[in-house]
């Protein structure tokens, strides 16, 4: 496969232009790369209105350039290695060395020149999802274009009519493409800076891959049964915290590009969609919500005032979409008595434990040695005990007194005394019907 170096010899070749800023001798724009999986701080608008920038979870906002009044970008398509989670690298295919790629931020009002570069084996497009843009920038190779060959760099310009949050990805060999981990997402700020506006703005894309444990390529055939289900091409429990100042408004934008819908819950509030990628939500047609469904295809983004101070869980409700790879075809073994077959199973395999007869909890608190590159199943570590998620899971962090552009990590929070759940100390009922039942 793709040796670190190949990957690194296609960025560093890019990176090395310097025309940053330049308004004259306008070439291709530098193709910025990014070589970590951390959360990137926000992108301050570097010229035009202000904005509140975007976090994205674990990814980064493509710099630009303007050349006489148009943001330029230059986008890359190339393999990538994208470091799912510690212990865990996958070899995918993006954009500018990540997986998913970068965010692209601009302005309602803004005419943008976006550059594709394809550095893939085979050839590619972009759509971009949501936009309002001529028939022939739409990006459906075959129909609204030629595909990009491979080598080959091919430019889309167009005014952004419209404010709100949009994806893009190919729509060339989609199925492939998408399954490899093209996609990214495309921020159009609000011309008026005052509309809309919050303290915070996260992003997650969703997005689900089938990787078997110990190999390092998506299988690209898989139609429902993945394996990984991500954000940001990222699991569980290294998705980055999203970190929050009390009082803050917040608004956190959910694309979905996997093959299966995501119900979203957030603990602690209640919040309400205010932007779907068809545009802004008026504030008389919302509703209260703690879990927003996100159709395959779609984005929803949804807004709330952080005024409970906590750790709180953030998921799809999907249980088994906050699994790490795991197969479906175990048999179930909760109330069979094993010991038998145990004794007899140990004079072949010493070390054999015998599992699930109590549930699966166990499988968050025990070591087991893993094939090379994966991570467990159910994992994670908090101040009291095992976590048993993976996948799409994160937590949001309200603290008191967080600097506006810090995000970074604050710890676990501390339950005040007497807020907190505690173990029954006193006298015990009977429990003559469970012991019945056994
Ligand atoms: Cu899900």
């Amino acid at each position: 496969m793709f040796s670190r170096r190949q990957l690194l010899g296609a960025g560093a070749a890019l990176v090395s232009t310097s025309a940053w800023g330049k308004t004259s001798n306008m070439g291709l724009p530098d193709a910025a790369v990014m070589e970590t999986a951390a959360t990137q701080p926000p992108l301050r608008p570097s010229s035009g209105p202000d904005y509140q920038p975007v976090v994205t979870l674990n990814g980064w906002t493509l710099p630009h350039r303007m050349n006489n009044g148009v943001k330029e970008f230059h986008l890359v398509a190339e393999p990538v290695e994208r470091e799912m989670a510690e212990g865990m690298t996958a070899y995918l295919w993006g954009y500018n060395g990540q997986s998913t790629g970068p965010t692209i931020e601009a302005v309602e009002g803004d005419r943008v020149r976006i550059f594709v570069t394809n550095r893939l084996p085979e050839h590619t497009t972009i759509h971009w999802h949501g936009m309002i843009l001529p028939s022939g920038m739409d990006g459906v190779g075959g129909l609204s274009q030629p595909h990009i060959p491979p080598g080959k760099t091919f430019v889309y310009e167009f005014d952004l009519i419209k404010s709100g949050t949009f994806m893009y990805h190919p729509h060339s060999d989609e199925m492939v493409q998408m399954a490899m981990g093209m996609m990214g997402m495309f921020i159009v700020h609000p011309k008026d800076p005052a509309f809309m506006r919050v303290d915070r703005d996260f992003l997650i894309m969703l997005n689900a891959f089938d990787i078997d444990p110990g190999s390092y390529v998506p299988r690209i055939m898989t139609m429902t049964d993945f394996n990984l289900w991500c954000w940001n091409s990222r699991l569980f429990p290294d998705i980055d915290p999203l970190v929050v100042s009390r009082n803050d408004r917040v608004r956190v934008r959910v694309g979905n590009l996997t093959m299966t819908n995501h119900p979203i819950h957030m603990h602690g509030y209640d919040f309400e969609v205010t932007c779907t990628d068809g545009g802004w939500v008026r504030p008389e047609a919302r509703w209260p919500e703690v879990s927003i469904d996100i159709p395959v295809g779609a984005m929803r983004a949804y807004e709330f005032d952080a005024v409970h101070l906590g750790d709180w869980a953030i998921h799809c409700h999907k249980s088994h979409h906050t699994m790490n790879a795991m197969g479906h075809d175990v048999p179930t073994f909760i109330g069979v008595d094993k010991t038998n077959v145990a004794r007899k199973i140990r004079k072949l395999q010493p070390e054999y434990m015998p599992m699930g007869t109590a549930g699966m909890a166990d499988m968050g608190e025990m070591e087991m040695e893993l094939p090379d590159n994966t991570v467990p199943m159910m994992t994670g570590w908090g101040p009291h005990g095992p976590i048993e998620m993976g996948g799409m899971f994160s937590v949001v962090k309200v603290r008191e007194g967080i600097a506006s552009n810090d995000y970074s990590d604050p710890g676990w929070y501390e339950n005040p005394p007497g807020t907190q759940a505690y173990e029954w100390t006193g006298e015990l009922p009977d429990f003559a019907r469970a012991a019945d039942r056994s």
